[in-house]
């Protein structure tokens, strides 16, 4: 058979025959996942890997410590130059909510959304350590009653040399640190 015709047939082999093609987890895997937000009380989720796709990773000496939350990166790539990572939660009424924080630090940049709205949309920056201090942001008002989910993206910058993303590696090292602080 021709090869290109194949390539671009319609009557192709299905997706998952294809060689190349990486399974991913099944959905039912992520949805048992989901934290319940307790009423009067404090809820930390911070990430570990229980959360969808991560895989927990040494940290480095000049990122941030916390014990609340575990330096992490993509499980299905874990030397990739970037990786996304979910977690799903629960808050039975959003009007309970008395504060809700996001602390975010990475290497090198990153991209966070709650219930598919854009909270972080970082540039990349020359220096690893400009994101590895984390920042604290106030995400009540991305909440909702029910189900929420949060989405993190992180790139690994080359540096200035490069000028784009690279492999995580010993010489230029790539993590991500969140915790979501939620007060009802
Ligand atoms: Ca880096």
């Amino acid at each position: 058979m021709d090869l290109q015709k194949k390539v671009t047939s319609k009557k192709g082999a299905p997706l998952t025959k294809r060689k190349g093609i990486k399974r991913l987890l099944p959905v039912r895997k992520m949805t048992s996942l989901i934290k319940v937000v307790r009423p009067n009380a404090t809820t930390v989720i911070g990430t570990d890997e229980s959360w969808f796709n991560a895989i927990e990773i040494p940290r480095e000496s000049f990122w941030v410590p916390t014990n609340t939350a575990r330096w992490v990166w993509g499980a299905n790539d874990p030397f990739g130059a970037a990786a996304v990572i979910s977690r799903r939660f629960r808050i039975r009424r959003v009007r309970d909510v008395i504060s809700a924080t996001l602390f975010f630090a990475v290497d090198n940049y990153g991209v966070v959304l709650i219930n598919g709205r854009p909270v972080i949309n970082d540039i990349k920056q020359n220096t690893p350590r400009f994101f590895t201090n984390g920042r604290t942001i106030d995400i009540s008002d991305f909440l909702r009653s029910g189900i929420n989910d949060i989405v993190i993206v992180g790139f690994n910058f080359g540096g200035p040399g490069t000028g784009f993303d690279l492999p995580r590696s010993t010489a230029n090292p790539a993590g991500i640190l969140a915790r979501l602080t939620i007060e009802t």
